[in-house]
């Protein structure tokens, strides 16, 4: 049964997202479900509302253009949905040169999907919640945020900064109910390495090869868990591994 209740989900066309979507869609929550590649963001409406009997809306635009996602914002506002749960999810890495020998394209979209997309979404939707004073925002940060691996660097760079804005949201909102927590995955299985080396499927194999990996489900489940507690439990930071990961060290059976 439906609570009546938005989350909205960027990124959720595929991976992390997309399994956030259909977890809190499992749990009667009505969907903002926001990505680029609109085509999939219908076949997901589709799925969802057959399913669960939930009311889903798409937006499809690109977190790094402030302009679409304040014309998305003013949409929801002029229709009165205000998000109960803020998902920043979209993101991603791009490939791992060097910083020598690092290119700059990729950077740039590193920097602007996972940080500035962040906060662009975060400006435009936190005054609507903070009205309501009700809430919680998950922001998907990452162990990159915490612990460095070869070639990571900006990747790492953009996630160590999620974890500061985590922490930033977490002060600025210190006196509403508003909750804020970071979702820190290691290794999941998801589009992510395909879209890191450019769509060289070969490649992006061999990351999850010898072992099992986290699924996007295993973190739909904790983003569900942390989004139910008590109004006065505010769980700051998840940091969640795959069993046969520690640290940056993966342990790969043959
Ligand atoms: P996927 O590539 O499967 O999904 C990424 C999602 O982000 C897609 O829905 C994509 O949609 C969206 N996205 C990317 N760029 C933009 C953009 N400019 N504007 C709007 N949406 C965008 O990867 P994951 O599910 O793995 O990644 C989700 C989040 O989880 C990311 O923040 C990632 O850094 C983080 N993460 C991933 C881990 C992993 O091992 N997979 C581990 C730790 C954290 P579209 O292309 O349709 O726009
Ligand atoms: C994505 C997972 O292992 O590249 O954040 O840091 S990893």
């Amino acid at each position: 049964m439906s609570t009546n209740k938005y989350v909205l989900v960027t990124g959720a066309s595929s991976g992390i997202g997309r399994a956030c979507a259909v977890a809190f869609a499992k749990e009667g929550y009505n969907l903002i479900i926001t990505a680029r590649r609109e085509e999939r963001l219908i076949a997901l409406k589709d799925e969802l509302e057959n399913a669960y009997n939930i009311i889903v809306l798409y937006y499809a635009f690109d977190v790094r253009d402030f302009e679409a996602v304040k014309d998305f914002a003013s949409k929801l506002e002029s229709s009165s949905i205000i998000p109960y749960i803020l998902i920043n999810n979209a993101g991603l890495a791009v490939s791992r040169n060097k910083i020598q020998e690092g290119i700059i394209e990729d950077w740039e979209r590193m920097i602007d999907t996972n940080v500035k997309g962040l906060l662009y979404v975060s400006r435009c939707i936190l005054p609507m919640m903070i009205e309501r004073n009700a809430g919680v925002v998950l922001n998907i940060g990452s162990t990159a945020g915490h612990i460095i691996y070869p070639g990571g660097n900006v990747y790492h760079a953009a996630k160590y900064a999620v974890k500061a804005l985590n922490e930033a949201m977490n002060l600025d909102l210190v006196d509403t109910d508003i909750k804020v927590c970071s979702i820190d995955p290691g290794a999941v299985e998801t589009e992510f390495s395909i879209v890191r080396f450019k769509g060289d499927e070969e490649n992006a194999k061999k990351v999850y090869e010898g072992y099992e990996p986290l699924k996007p489900a295993d973190i739909a489940d904790i983003a569900v868990f942390v989004a139910s507690r008590p109004a006065h439990v505010n769980i700051q930071n998840i940091i969640v591994y795959p069993t046969a990961q520690r640290s940056v060290y993966v342990h790969r059976k043959n």
